[in-house]
């Protein structure tokens, strides 16, 4: 997968190797702050993984070398029925965070995470 964004008024062309965490991907993807301050912003994007259970990952990797920067899991919630949006900076510390919502279990849930960390801010 490729995609292009504009940055700082240059563009930017990422593309996406398969790996065993790239299922499913396309539910959600999010570009997000340049969070190590190396002029290129990171991404964001749902994966889920049904081979070793029903789990559904927040991957984002680096804009620049496409490394993962940050993974945060989802026990046993599909990503079939996710969403994954810009916060805006929930925090305050200048970086843009995620939201991910799924629909399942009965009554959905929806959690806030710092794009820096990883870190859960509200559920
Ligand atoms: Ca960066
Ligand atoms: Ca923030």
């Amino acid at each position: 997968m490729a995609c292009t964004a504009s940055a700082h008024a240059q563009s930017v062309e990422w593309t996406l190797e398969p790996q065993i965490l790239a299922q499913y991907i396309g539910r959600g993807v999010l570009v997000l702050d340049d969070l190590d301050a190396d002029r290129t912003p990171e991404y964001a994007y749902l994966s889920e993984r049904r081979l070793t259970g029903e789990d559904t990952h927040v991957v984002i990797r680096s804009g620049r070398t496409q490394a993962i920067h940050r993974l945060v899991t989802f026990p046993g919630l599909l990503a079939d029925d996710s969403a994954l949006s810009d916060a805006g900076d929930f925090d305050g510390d200048g970086l843009g965070d995620l939201l991910v919502g799924f629909a399942q279990p009965v009554g959905g849930e929806v959690h806030v995470i710092a794009a820096d960390d990883g870190a859960i801010l509200a559920s």
